[in-house]
């Protein structure tokens, strides 16, 4: 175990994804801000599912190049990329065989961007791996968290994750190449033995991968997670990661400035990595597939840092 998660343990900081429909929207429904991550647009507008759905339409992020997120991430001294696979609105950002609501199926962009990354990961070096939301599905009448569309007609969430939770995270696992981390969200309570499953599947299929903690009670993962201005103490556990958005929300949103600055982001680095700890920190590219100018800029400057207090 401890060989398993050795890369882990020596890695130190990561790159986080959060990238999706939401991206349209980017923070506003009908006109006004919509508070919160923009993330959650879905859920603190309540915006109906067909509604929603339409953002698919207009999701054409062209200017995307994996090539370069792998090469900013690495140029920042970060070993490692996780990436929202399926956020808690339900769409795919992969060529989901579970479902048509995908990236690849909905959008006139077409393009499978998480095998996009994952080749050009593997190319560049790094390690590479998926967050899923296991538990929340906005969109699937089976999934937890929808309680304002109305024309749902509710199944069960076993039914859920048997049609698409447990399909999709199968394919993550077999057609992706090595993946090197599965990060649940938002655990719910859902039966033992869907919960069973999905920790089965993905320890079976990718025996190397390292899991967090919010798959569910009986799962620890193999790592803690912590958020955003989370303990700064050393926690009991052996291997923890702190994950922190670079500016204010996960996703991107139009009127997000709340970008951290450059000596503020280098201290939670050496403070999360000489208490032990990862630092996993969050960018947010836009409905153009790309990062604002002061997530670049911030990427290059911690890579600066790293390159002019790095030994010889
Ligand atoms: C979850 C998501 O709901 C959110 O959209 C984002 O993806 C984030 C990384 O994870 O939000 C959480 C989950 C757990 C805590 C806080 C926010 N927590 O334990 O404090």
């Amino acid at each position: 175990d401890a060989e398993r998660m050795q890369w882990w343990e020596e890695a130190r900081f990561g790159m986080f994804i959060h990238w999706g429909i939401y991206t349209v929207p980017a923070g506003f429904y009908q006109g006004k801000p919509v508070s919160n991550s923009a993330e959650w647009i879905m859920n603190k507008g309540k915006i109906p599912i067909a509604e929603y759905e339409k953002y698919a339409d207009q999701f054409n992020p062209e200017k995307f190049d994996a090539k370069e997120f792998v090469a900013l991430a690495k140029q920042a001294g970060m070993k490692y990329m996780v990436i929202t696979a399926k956020h808690h609105d339900g769409f795919s950002m992969f060529d989901s065989k579970a479902t048509d609501y995908n990236i690849v199926d909905a959008t006139p962009f077409k393009r499978d961007v998480l095998k996009e990354l994952a080749k050009e990961c593997q190319k560049q070096g790094l390690k590479f791996g998926f967050y899923y939301s296991q538990a929340q599905d906005w969109h699937h009448p089976g999934g937890m968290g929808n309680s304002w569309d109305k024309t749902l007609k509710r199944v069960s969430s076993d039914e859920y994750v048997y049609e698409k939770a447990l399909p999709e995270v199968k394919q993550l696992l077999t057609e992706y190449g090595p993946i090197a981390i599965f990060w649940w969200d938002t655990p719910r309570a859902m039966t033992k033995s869907v919960v069973d499953s999905l920790h089965h599947i993905t320890t079976a299929l990718q025996p190397r991968i390292i899991t967090n903690d919010r798959l569910g009670d009986d799962y620890p993962g193999d790592h803690k997670t912590f958020e955003r201005n989370g303990p700064r103490h050393q926690p009991e556990a052996r291997y923890w990661e702190l994950c922190q958005p670079v500016s204010g929300s996960w996703g991107y949103r139009r009127d997000d400035n709340k970008f951290k600055s450059i000596p503020n982001l280098i201290r939670n680095l050496i403070d999360q990595s000489s208490k032990g700890g990862n630092y996993l920190l969050n960018v947010s590219p836009t409905n153009e597939g790309v990062l604002k100018p002061e997530a670049v800029e911030r990427m290059r400057a911690i890579g600066k840092w790293m390159d002019k207090n790095s030994e010889a």
